[in-house]
C-alpha cells in the first residue's frame, strides 16, 4: 500500500481550515438576522476542556489507499453512533455534551494477575501515544477515515498481567440513565441491553491494530466519539468499537455482547468487515465514504487482510460472522 505525504495532514493544516470555517461563520453571524446561528456557533468553541484540547504523539505513516483522505473534522463529531444518547446520528453531539468525561475510572480485571483501577490520565500517560489514521465501516454502509490519538490496547493488558486461563476481553461502556436518555425505560422497555458491552478475542485484543484511542485530530477525543476513553478496531464493523469505557474484563469464556444480544442472526460476535458476507438486510459488497460522491468497493477486512487474515486460518468467515 502506498501513501502519498499528501495523505498525512499537518495539524497546521487543519487549524487553518477550522480557522477559515470559524472566520465565515463570524461573517455569517454578522449577517445574521437573529443571533442564533452566531450562537449555536461559538457555544461549543466556549465550554471548558475536553474540547479543544490538544494531545503530544507521535506521527505514524498512515495505511491508506492513494485514493483515500481524513475525512473532515465536523462529520467525525458530527456524525455518529451512540445509542445511549440518540438513533439519530447528527443529534449525538449536542446530547453528549452533558457527558462529564472527569473524573473518570477504568477497572480491568478477571483473570489477570494483576486488577488494578486506573484513572483516566494515568491510563493517557501509560504509553506513548500515536497516531493511528484509521478506515471505519460502519455495519450500515457508511465509512470514514478518522486520525485516531491512542496506544496498543496491549500495552494496558500486559500492565494487568492476564492469566495464561484468559481467553476473551469484554469491554463495558458507561451505565447513566442520568445522562444518556435512551438508557432510560421507554414505553416498549429498552432500546438496547445496557450497558454497551463488547468482546475480543484475546489474539484480537492484543494485535498492534486495535488500540485504545484517547483523541482525533490531534485533540482529547469529545463525548460523542467516546470520550475519555474507547477501543478501535479498525477491520471489524465500527460496532465493535465500544465508546465511553469504564470497565475491562479478561474472561475465559466468549462475553455476552450488546448487538449480538439483540440480533444474533444480523450482529455476529466476530463482526469482521467482509463484503462477500452480506448482513441479512442488506448486501455488505460497496459502502458510502463519508464526503465522497461514489460508492467504493468494501474491502476483506476493511483492507487490513494483510496484517489480520492470520487470526482467523482455518475458520469460516461465513458461520463465523
Ligand atoms: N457505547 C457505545 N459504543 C459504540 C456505539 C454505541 O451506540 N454505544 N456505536 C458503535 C457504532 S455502531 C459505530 S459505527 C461507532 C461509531 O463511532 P464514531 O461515532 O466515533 O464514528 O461506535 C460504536 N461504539
Ligand atoms: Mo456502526
Amino acid at each position: 500500500m502506498n501513501v502519498k505525504s499528501s495523505e498525512v495532514t499537518p495539524k497546521e493544516v487543519y487549524l487553518s481550515r477550522r480557522r477559515f470555517v470559524l472566520q465565515a461563520g463570524l461573517l455569517f453571524g454578522s449577517l445574521a438576522v437573529t443571533g442564533t446561528a452566531y450562537r449555536w456557533f461559538f457555544e461549543p468553541e466556549s465550554k471548558p476542556a475536553p474540547r479543544g484540547t490538544p494531545l503530544n504523539f507521535i506521527r505514524t505513516k498512515p495505511q491508506l489507499m492513494a485514493d483515500e483522505h481524513l475525512t473532515s473534522y465536523e462529520k467525525v463529531t458530527g456524525y455518529n453512533n451512540f445509542y445511549e444518547f440518540s438513533t439519530y446520528k447528527q443529534a449525538v453531539a449536542k446530547r453528549a455534551r452533558q457527558m462529564k468525561v472527569r473524573p473518570w475510572t477504568v477497572v480491568v480485571g478477571g483473570l489477570v494477575a494483576r486488577p488494578k483501577i486506573f484513572d483516566i490520565d494515568e491510563i493517557i500517560r501509560l504509553a506513548p501515544l500515536e497516531e493511528r489514521i484509521y478506515r471505519m465501516r460502519c455495519v450500515e454502509g457508511w465509512s470514514m477515515v478518522i486520525p485516531w490519538i491512542g496506544f496498543p490496547l496491549k500495552a494496558l493488558l500486559d500492565k494487568v498481567e492476564p492469566l495464561s486461563t484468559a481467553r476473551y476481553v469484554e469491554f463495558e461502556s458507561l451505565y447513566d440513565p442520568e445522562v444518556m436518555p435512551n438508557q432510560r425505560q421507554g414505553l416498549w422497555g429498552s432500546l438496547l441491553n445496557w450497558p454497551y458491552r463488547e468482546g475480543l478475542r484475546l489474539d484480537e485484543a492484543m494485535h498492534p491494530l486495535t488500540i485504545l484511542a484517547v483523541g482525533l485530530y490531534g485533540e482529547m477525543l469529545l463525548p460523542q466519539n467516546g470520550a475519555p476513553l474507547r477501543v478501535v478496531v479498525p477491520w471489524k464493523y465500527g460496532f465493535k468499537s465500544a465508546k465511553s469505557i469504564v470497565k475491562i474484563t479478561l474472561r475465559s469464556d466468549r462475553p455476552q455482547t450488546t448487538w449480538n444480544l439483540a440480533q444474533p442472526r444480523e450482529y455476529g460476535f466476530y463482526a469482521n468487515v467482509n463484503p462477500a458476507v452480506s448482513h441479512p438486510r442488506w448486501s455488505q459488497q460497496t459502502e458510502r465514504r463519508i464526503g465522497e460522491f461514489w460508492r467504493r468497493p468494501t474491502l476483506l477486512f476493511n483492507g487490513y487482510a494483510e496484517q489480520v487474515a492470520h487470526l482467523y486460518s482455518g475458520m469460516d468467515l461465513k458461520t463465523n460472522f
